[in-house]
């Protein structure tokens, strides 16, 4: 006799491993959310964005960003969103792939019970090791992952029996469950624990992060911003000038952050030292700590994108602590590393150099938020963010300098901010009468401007194709901050197209030349083509 059609049972097995898969993952998600166990899909996900070539990672970041964009989205609040969709439609892929195997493998008889335990454990094996190979795990998170990959290899079996074509005539007669029935059935199932576990999880996942800043106590609530009396007003429609903290923009290598119980941990200082140290985040705060307006930005962010804030930053300069560690002669760098696998280089001459640099612990007045890095971060003034590790655990002293994590993956060595400018806003619909009270009307334009700690000496204008003409600057709330400008421009209706460009404090007018954010943040001028 003939086997079944090998195509038939491709897809028959594809599609019993999603009616498989898909409740099995929510629910996964779910004790995820609730108890911390691995979700297999952020392990894989994590995994293969690790090994993969840095060049093949920002082309995928690039063009998730692209789809955001053009669907309008904000890519700040969907970024990791996109990631952890991509992350589920992988591995719901992986497991088509592994029910259709399964499937044609056995297409004409039934596949016994042990079959797919056995299928189960060598792929639970494997993704097993997969999310124990992850810092912060343990062997028990091995073992729930291994388990949950046995239930679905046995899952996947009972269902193949259920539904194999067999070739035998006896069989067929033994078979006297209607097939359509059992397939509605199982079915129905699989779509009831999908949506309620995702759903649920998703619920609870959002109270577990999202945790509601203490608004009272958030010191912007108490205090107005050391440049509260500035000349210049702020043009409405420009971002915020001292950002929310649940808008501050959020770049991670992995899809979930590390959580920290701030009882269990402890800031590890070894290596090239004589005296090794362990500190607790209260011994931390103890230091006489410093505040900081601080803008800080991600090397990714494009012309004109979100990826930039500004707050307060409280923390320890890791410079008082030198003192404590009995540096050896040849200690040169410090290799900070994290809680998630991040790591970077700080040479220890600009650590003595540069009071700015800072062990944080506190933004606005809070705690760092477990997103942003609880219980402990770095700041570096004018490097991007990639030089700058949250979730820190341990300071080794080491006698070189070696490539950080995004190093390592092909970005700048030095990461040095470069100066950028953007126009938030042309308020078309916001005219200003002629303070000479003449009958000429003005529409004022507004935007940002940042290099790094060098600071914004000027913001120029130009309209069409008009010439460059300098707009007001906003006196920033720090010489680390971004700085607010403001451009009142004579109004003539019609199409204009307004650029801007800035020129930092060293006297240096920004790069105009466009180049995308890889490898050393992006350059080139913002501009905005408005009907007036
Ligand atoms: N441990 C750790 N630190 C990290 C990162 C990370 O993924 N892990 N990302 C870096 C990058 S690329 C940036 S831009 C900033 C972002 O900080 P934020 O998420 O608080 O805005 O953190 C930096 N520090
Ligand atoms: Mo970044």
């Amino acid at each position: 006799m003939k086997k079944p059609n090998l195509w038939l049972a491709l897809v028959v097995g594809a599609g019993f491993a999603l009616l498989l898969s898909a409740p099995l993952l929510a629910l996964l998600f779910l004790a995820y959310t609730t108890t911390g166990v691995p979700f297999i899909p952020f392990d894989i996900f994590d995994l293969v964005s690790r090994v993969l070539p840095g060049s093949v990672i920002t082309t995928g970041i690039d063009s998730m960003v692209g789809v955001i964009n053009a669907l309008g989205l904000s890519v700040r609040e969907n970024a990791k969103l996109a990631e952890q969709a991509i992350a589920v439609a992988l591995t719901l892929g992986l497991t088509l792939v592994g029910g259709a195997a399964y499937f044609a493998f056995f297409r004409g008889r039934r596949s016994s019970l042990f079959a797919g335990l056995g299928y189960g454990l060598v792929v639970g094996i494997v993704l097993g090791a997969v999310s124990a190979t992850r810092q912060g795990t343990t062997l028990a998170d091995g073992f729930w992952v291994l388990g949950a990959l046995l239930i679905w290899g046995l899952g996947l079996a009972w269902l193949q029996r259920r539904v194999v074509r067999t070739v035998t005539p006896a069989a067929v007669t033994a078979e006297p469950v209607n097939r359509r029935q059992f397939i509605a059935r199982v079915g129905s199932a699989a779509a009831l624990i999908t949506v309620s576990g995702a759903g649920v999880g998703a619920v609870l996942s959002r109270r577990n992060t999202e945790e509601a800043p203490p608004e009272g106590q958030l010191w912007s609530a108490n205090h107005a911003l050391p440049n509260a009396g500035a000349a210049t007003a702020v043009v409405p429609g420009t971002r915020p000038e001292y950002t929310p903290l649940e808008q501050f923009y959020r770049i991670d290598i992995n899809l979930a952050p590390p959580t920290i119980q701030e009882a269990d941990w402890r800031l590890r200082v070894e290596g090239l030292v004589d005296t090794p140290k362990e500190y607790t985040l209260s011994e931390l705060r103890a230091y006489k700590a410093t505040d900081q307006f601080i803008t800080m930005s991600c090397i990714s962010n494009p012309v004109g994108g979100e990826l930039i804030s500004t707050t307060r930053w409280t923390g320890v300069p890791l410079q008082n602590l030198l003192s404590e560690w009995g540096l050896q002669e040849n200690a040169s760098h410090l290799r900070i590393s994290s809680a998630d696998g991040f790591f970077e280089y700080v040479a220890l001459d600009d650590i003595r150099n540069d009071p700015r640099i800072v062990l944080a612990y506190a933004w606005d007045g809070v705690p760092l938020r477990i997103k942003h890095g609880f219980p402990l971060r770095i700041f570096i003034p004018d490097h991007y963010g990639m030089k700058q590790p949250k979730w820190i655990e341990t300071i080794e002293v080491v006698s070189s300098w070696e490539p950080g994590y995004w190093v390592v993956r092909s970005w700048d060595r030095e990461a040095q901010v470069r100066a950028t400018s953007v126009i938030d806003t042309v308020g078309a619909n916001m005219m200003i009468a002629d303070a000479g009270g003449g009958r000429n009307m003005k529409i004022p334009v507004g935007g940002i401007a940042y290099a790094g700690a060098r600071g914004i000496r000027s913001v120029e204008v130009k309209v069409d194709d008009g010439d460059w003409q300098p707009a007001e600057l906003r006196e920033p709330i720090s010489a680390l901050t971004w700085v607010l400008w403001r451009f009142e421009w004579p109004f003539e209706s019609g199409e204009h197209t307004f650029t801007v460009r800035c020129t930092d404090g060293d006297g240096d007018t920004q790069l105009t030349e466009q180049r995308p954010p890889h490898p050393s943040g992006a350059t080139g001028l913002n501009s905005d083509r408005v009907r007036v």
